[in-house]
């Protein structure tokens, strides 16, 4: 039985890739933050209680800001196959906490991996680094490829760059299985509810039905090219089976704006929605509203503004990846389309929002936690 130990197993990617390897008969490991509340739920559905027997799925206090922790862990598990996903992966809070995000991002990587090599472990331990499109941040080609110079525009994307670059020397150097994702956007009903596509699309279904008011929103006219987080946690997989390491682009090759994002999520709850105005007085109204989806909308409703505290001091304006690499070696393609996805996180999120709904009409009015990001 392979063993597999992933960094950031409660964030989006560890949770579906954790199920995706579970599948495939691995023992899986992951490192867990401290926190103060539960921070396990998208993890909890595959948790075995540790007093049951037959478990093969651990979870493991840790941080990546912590080498003795890292090393330890390490030695007690010495897994084939490390997947180092934990980051502080929010590109706007980078520019608020740069010093902490480069620790974790940056340094946190070379932890791991050094931590890999001084264990003797270098030769058979196989390493995943979760590199990103922010990368190219100042695009410098479009599309972007594996050969893509790097112009990086945020603390976290210059951190997401040592990362990316002490993973190539390990391998150059040591003789290290250790590869590169550089992994587009990438969403599902499991993203942060701070990345953008989840805050429209958990922000309009709470506004559908009555439980928020307004969804404040940054650059509406930013470009990404967006997968679902089910296809990219595949190819991380892939990534490591192969005879010899390489640096893989994994993106869908279509390109669309958060603008789009949005009218996508209105036509999924049955509304259909005008954008009138200009920069930051630009408003998203209601027009109409058909089915039984949005109940607390009526036309001439102002549902969306601009709100200049999520523009970023530098933004990535446009990115599209080209997966032509992927293809051809590894034969992967993506499965399901970004419209697909937003359908997907529509349905979930109103699911949620109707709960909410629901135990507010029975009188326990629990606030809906507004995201702020
Ligand atoms: P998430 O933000 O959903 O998950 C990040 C994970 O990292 C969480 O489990 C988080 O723990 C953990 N983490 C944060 N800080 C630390 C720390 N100091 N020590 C240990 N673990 C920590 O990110 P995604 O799942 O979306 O992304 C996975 C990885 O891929 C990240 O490295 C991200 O930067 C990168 N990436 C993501 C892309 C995307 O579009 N999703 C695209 C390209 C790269 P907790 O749950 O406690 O917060
Ligand atoms: P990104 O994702 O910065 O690309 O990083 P995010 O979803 O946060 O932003 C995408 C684009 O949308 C614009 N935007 C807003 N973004 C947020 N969060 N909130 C807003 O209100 C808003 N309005 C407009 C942003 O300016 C940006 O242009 C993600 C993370 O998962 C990284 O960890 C990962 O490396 C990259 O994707 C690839």
């Amino acid at each position: 039985m392979k063993k597999a130990l992933i960094t950031g197993v409660t964030g989006q990617d560890g949770s579906y890739l954790a199920e995706l390897l579970l599948e495939k008969g691995y023992e899986v490991h992951g490192i867990k933050r401290r926190a103060s509340l539960f921070n396990t739920e998208r993890v909890d559905h595959i948790y075995h209680d540790p007093h049951t027997s037959g478990k093969n799925f651990t979870l493991h206090y840790g941080d990546l800001t912590d080498t003795s922790n890292l090393t330890r862990i390490l030695s007690e598990v010495r897994p084939d196959e490390v997947y180092n996903l934990g980051a502080q992966s929010h590109v706007a809070v980078s520019f608020e906490a740069p010093e902490y995000t480069a620790d974790v991002d940056a340094t946190g990587t070379l932890r791991l991996l050094e931590s890999i090599r001084f264990l003797g472990m270098e030769k058979t331990t196989r390493f995943y680094q979760a590199s990103t499109s922010e990368l190219y941040g100042l695009v410098q080609e479009i599309p972007q490829t594996e050969k893509t110079p790097f112009h990086p525009r945020s603390p976290y994307a210059v951190a997401k760059m040592y990362a990316y670059w002490i993973t190539v020397n390990y391998r150059e150097a040591y003789g290290m299985y250790a590869c590169n994702g550089i992994l587009f956007n990438h969403e599902s009903p499991r993203r942060g509810e701070t990345f953008v596509t989840r805050k429209i699309t958990r922000g309009m279904s709470n506004i559908a039905l009555g439980l928020q008011d307004c969804l404040f929103m940054g650059n509406i006219d930013a470009l990404r090219d967006w997968g679902h987080a089910k296809d990219y946690v595949r190819m991380q997989w892939m990534m490591l089976q192969q005879d010899v390491a390489e640096d893989f682009v994994i993106a869908t090759g279509v390109q669309y704006s958060v603008r789009e994002f949005i009218q996508w999520t209105a036509k999924e709850l049955g509304i259909e929605l005008e954008f009138s105005g200009e920069g930051v007085n630009e408003i998203a109204t209601v027009v109409s509203v058909t089915g039984d989806s949005a109940p607390a909308l009526k036309p001439g409703d102002v549902i969306l503004r601009i709100d200049p505290r999520y523009f970023r001091p530098a933004e990535v304006e446009t990115l599209l990846g080209d997966p032509a690499k992927a293809k051809e070696v590894l034969g992967w393609v993506p499965e399901i389309t970004a419209q697909e996805m937003c359908a997907e996180m529509v349905a979930s999120d109103l699911k949620a929002a109707r709960r909410h709904a629901l135990l507010k009409e029975h009188g326990y009015d629990i606030p809906v936690a507004l995201e702020n990001g």
